[in-house]
């Protein structure tokens, strides 16, 4: 594993019982290559976990995650997950775009109750990004990770529901 990558100390996540919760994955279009990682990433871990009402759909860029993230929690899904990559350029648009997602992924979450897997990559390069997508050769599968975390989270809310 390479020493600047972000996934030292993640847990191993080990979801039972979530074969019967909705879940929708919503990917952004920029940076073809790292964006198809991630769905391939979010795919396999849907069929990992048994999830067979699922619906990926796509978005233009990241800043257009967090509007179809509430119309997605709106219609019932229990997990939304919102893949994207900005990198970094020679503007602030990097900063508003990142802060934009991530403020608005948020609001949704915590306002609808509905948990979002958090796979957008913000990253400096695009060398970062493809190492973090899934594919051959990357050490880390965020849209994998994405899936994995938005459902655990599902199955704890169900069981907060039951205290
Ligand atoms: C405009 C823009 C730029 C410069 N960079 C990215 C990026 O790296 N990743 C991404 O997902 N989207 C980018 N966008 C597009 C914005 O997210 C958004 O789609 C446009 O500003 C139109 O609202």
């Amino acid at each position: 594993m390479r020493s600047d990558v972000s996934g030292k100390g993640a847990p191993e996540l080990s979801v039972e019982n979530c074969g019967d919760l909705r879940v929708a994955v919503i990917a952004a279009q920029w940076h073809e290559k790292v964006m198809d990682g991630l769905v391939e990433g979010a795919r396999r871990a849907l069929g990992e976990l048994g999830i067979a009402d699922q619906a990926v759909l796509r978005v233009p860029g990241s800043f257009e995650l967090p509007v179809v993230a509430k119309a997605l929690a709106d219609r019932g899904y229990d997990a939304v997950v919102a893949l994207g990559v900005v990198i970094r350029g020679g503007t602030p648009h990097f900063d508003y775009v990142c802060q934009g997602v991530t403020e608005g992924l948020t609001r949704v979450s915590v306002d609808t109750g509905v948990p979002i897997g958090f796979g957008v990559l913000t990253c400096d390069t695009e060398e970062q990004a493809l190492d973090r997508a899934g594919i051959a050769g990357s050490s880390e599968d965020k849209g994998h990770e994405a899936v994995t975390a938005a459902v655990a989270t599902a199955v704890t809310l169900r069981s907060v529901a039951k205290l």
